[in-house]
């Protein structure tokens, strides 16, 4: 066979066996820059290509965002390491024209940005995924003929795959971010904006059992608010709707420490979880946020406890054991605020659940806390 002949021969190997193995690539990568590096790597490794690179487009399609490449650099083009527009190089051309560029001679192109001095030649093709264009794929050579038909069909198709994989990449993004996002919403309470009974219920039981190794003190808060069925009879449900998300910020004060949780518990029904709390410590808290809530004087016309909104919070701690279920916490908690309802609202009770460790509540100390 002619040299020639078995030089287009082995040109033609090659590009069929870079072709195969970007093709490989696509399918193993873990992530979408380890894989756009891959071929890049591999472009440069199996061809006469002196540079290859990817660069991919931000969202409106007129700043390069990202260069992946790889091969010889010997000048600093004033692209290589910043974002950049679309309306810069010969890469920006093929971006702005969606029109592949074939530069046979390097020096004639007045876009031309050089980054080897040694290269004469340059093929560049438009990553497009249906419409979409999300960047140049950009390979450059030192010689002057390696962009025969067969091999810009060969570059043609790797860009349609790089294109699918960005494409792909881009997809799953943005199903992650819709994700996390439905994720918080399915744990955030649409009215307050605080947790959600989910949520609490998921974070009780996860502290419950990461405290059974070494238990620790579990206290929880239940708040509710007094007479408001009165309230939205009075005010409108809307103004209820106001108050509770009123009550939730001022409640959400007293959420002090890195594992507290505040939530609603349903209704007008919030709930305060308080882990590495004690009793005691945890019976002064309510009655502080009792207060906190009184305080901050919001009318209450029909109220048979005072002319302002006011809160009954029920108090229940323990350290968590296998001998009983994390719901003795409320249940306890639940029966300590009937408690304050029955003996006139307004006020705090407490239910620890802990018979070996009973809390020693101070003379003429807190206002309503009963053991
Ligand atoms: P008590 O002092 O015994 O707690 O009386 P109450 O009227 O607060 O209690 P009850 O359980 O009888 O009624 C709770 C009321 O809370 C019923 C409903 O009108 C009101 N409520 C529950 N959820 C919401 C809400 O999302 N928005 C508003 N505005 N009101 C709510
Ligand atoms: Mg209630
Ligand atoms: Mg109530």
């Amino acid at each position: 066979m002619p040299r020639d002949d078995v030089d287009r021969a082995g040109r033609g190997a090659a590009l069929t066996d870079v072709l195969a193995r970007v093709s490989r690539e696509a399918l193993q990568g873990e992530n979408l820059d380890a894989i756009l590096r891959r071929i890049v790597d591999c472009l440069v490794e199996r061809l006469p290509v002196a540079i290859a690179s990817i660069i991919v487009l931000d969202a409106e399609g007129t700043r390069f965002v990202q260069e992946v490449w790889a091969g010889e650099l010997d000048l600093q083009p004033p692209a290589i390491s910043t974002n950049w527009p679309t309306t810069m190089g010969a890469a920006g051309r093929c971006a702005r024209t969606g029109q592949a560029q074939l530069i046979t001679q390097v020096d004639d192109d007045p876009d031309y940005i050089p980054g080897n001095s040694l290269v004469r030649s340059e093929y560049l093709v438009p990553i497009r995924h249906r419409e979409r264009l999300h960047g140049v794929l950009n390979i450059e050579s030192t010689q002057q003929d390696v962009f025969s038909a067969q091999a810009c069909a060969v570059f043609d198709a790797i860009a349609d795959q790089i294109a699918g994989l960005i494409h792909l990449a881009r997809v799953v993004g943005e199903l992650e971010t819709a994700n996390r996002k439905l994720e918080q919403l399915s744990m955030q309470d649409g009215l307050t904006g605080i947790a959600n009974r989910r949520c609490f219920d998921q974070r009780l039981a996860g502290l419950w059992r990461a405290s059974l190794p070494q238990p620790r003190p579990l206290a929880l808060l239940l708040i509710d608010a007094d007479c408001f069925k009165p309230l939205n009879d009075a005010l409108g449900h809307l103004h209820g709707d106001d108050c509770l998300c009123e009550l939730a910020r001022l409640c959400s004060g007293f959420a002090t420490g890195p594992e507290d949780l505040l939530a609603r518990f349903g209704g007008e029904e919030l709930v305060l979880l308080l882990p590495g709390r004690g009793f005691m410590e945890a019976c002064e808290v309510a009655d502080r946020l009792r207060r906190r809530v009184e305080e901050a004087a919001m009318p209450h016309p029909a109220s048979s406890v005072a002319p302002v909104v006011t809160v009954s919070v029920g108090v229940s701690s323990t350290r968590p054991t296998h001998a009983r279920p994390p719901e003795c916490l409320i249940i306890a908690a639940d029966r300590a605020l009937y408690e304050a309802k029955a003996l006139g609202r307004n006020r705090t009770m407490g239910r620890p659940i802990d018979a070996l460790a009973p809390p020693r509540v101070p003379r003429g100390g807190l206002r309503g806390v009963e053991t």
